[in-house]
């Protein structure tokens, strides 16, 4: 089976109607090799001064946080770590593979635990993100790819959310086919109540909890598992816009720019086999290895065992190794 007609087979594949998932026909993730930047000059960088502000206080609080870690209980600190993966799993098994790439289906329980989930991390609303993130791989790097590694590290890393987008990623975002989200009810109610959310989830929830249940004190809940926590979970996701864009083998497809990288893969609990991901990117698993050193797998694969999850998309043994002879640069162990 060719590349296209397994993708056509992904596309085809049909929904059950009691599992309430919209047609997966929308998922537009392949990369378009039509799209030409404009020529001539690029438009200003409009500095949002606002997020600038709020992120160095952000991470100012953080690298305070570090520094509170030792007054810390050891109840905070685990209650920090699960926290982060809480957070991390929002993102990764629910606003990246299932909502942004719909490699595996969920019931409505696992969908509004992603969702709550997805609030704790506070990287705007699963709507937002799904769509920058189809206008990422549907355009890397090039004007219309909202974290364009071209731009250099720090664009990609944190800097395309402190300045205006480029006008390309809104026009072409504008005409992706996004019913599925649209269709999506967790979706649309996360992206209504969104604010409220995140103030109960990423800053309320986090601290509380420590201060009531085991009597922390306030100051440390606040800065270790709520800042410090937040801004872990957001770097670890930033790297894969920045690092996995730069550093790295290409295994699968040395055409394009992201890479297979394994500090990034630890601390983004598996999202950093990024060649990987950008070649087959409706792959549930985001690796070819399955749930090796792959945390968000793993825990997709647990919500199919217990049946809240099902048809994950996976790619075929033999595709991977055509792939690999065809475009790898020659890095992987049977390449
Ligand atoms: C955050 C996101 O951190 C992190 C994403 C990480 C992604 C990683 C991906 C890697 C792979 C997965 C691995 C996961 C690993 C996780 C590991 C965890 C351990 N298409 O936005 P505006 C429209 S967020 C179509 O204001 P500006 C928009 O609808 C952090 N349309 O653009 C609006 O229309 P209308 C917290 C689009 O003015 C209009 O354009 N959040 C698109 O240029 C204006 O929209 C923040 O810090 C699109 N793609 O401002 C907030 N985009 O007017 C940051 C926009 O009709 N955001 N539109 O309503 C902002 O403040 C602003 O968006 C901005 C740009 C300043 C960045
Ligand atoms: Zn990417
Ligand atoms: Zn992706």
């Amino acid at each position: 089976m060719t590349e296209a007609e397994a993708l056509e087979n992904k596309q085809q594949q049909s929904t059950s109607s009691n599992w309430d998932v919209p047609p997966e026909s929308a998922v537009e993730d392949a990369f378009d090799t039509t799209y030409k930047e404009k020529e001539g000059p690029k438009p200003p960088r409009i500095i949002v001064w606002r997020n600038v502000i709020s992120m160095s206080l952000l991470h100012a609080g953080a690298v305070y946080g570090l520094f509170v870690i030792p007054s810390a209980s050891r109840l905070t600190l685990l209650w920090t770590a699960l926290c982060f993966f809480i957070s991390a799993l929002g993102v990764t098994a629910g606003a990246h593979r299932l909502w942004s790439h719909r490699s595996y289906k969920a019931t409505l329980p696992l969908r509004i635990f992603l969702g709550v989930a997805n609030s704790m991390a506070f990287q705007n609303d699963i709507f937002e993100w799904a769509r920058d993130h189809r206008v990422h791989h549907k355009y890397s790097e090039t004007d219309a790819d909202p974290h364009n590694a071209v731009r250099g590290f720090f664009f990609a890393h944190i800097g395309w959310l402190l300045v205006r987008k480029h006008p390309d990623v809104i026009e072409k975002g504008r005409k992706l086919e996004l019913t599925d989200l649209l269709a999506d009810k967790v979706v649309m109610f996360q992206r209504k109540y969104y604010k409220l959310s995140v103030l109960l989830m990423c800053f309320f929830v986090p601290s509380f909890v420590p201060w009531y249940l085991w009597g922390e004190s306030l100051w440390v809940a606040y800065f270790v598992p709520t800042l410090l926590r937040y801004t872990l979970v957001l770097n670890a996701a930033w790297l894969v816009n920045s690092a996995a864009h730069m550093w790295g083998n290409r295994p699968y497809d040395t055409n394009i720019n992201p890479r297979e990288n394994k500090f990034v893969t630890f601390s983004a609990i598996g999202e950093g086999f990024h060649n990987y991901h950008h070649t087959f990117p409706y792959d549930y698993a985001a690796s070819e290895f399955g749930s090796k050193l792959n945390f968000t797998t793993c825990f997709i694969d647990f919500m199919c065992f217990l049946g809240l999850a099902k048809d994950r998309k996976r790619v075929s043994h033999e595709m991977v190794q055509a792939r690999v002879q065809r475009t790898g640069d020659g890095s992987h162990r049977s390449g």
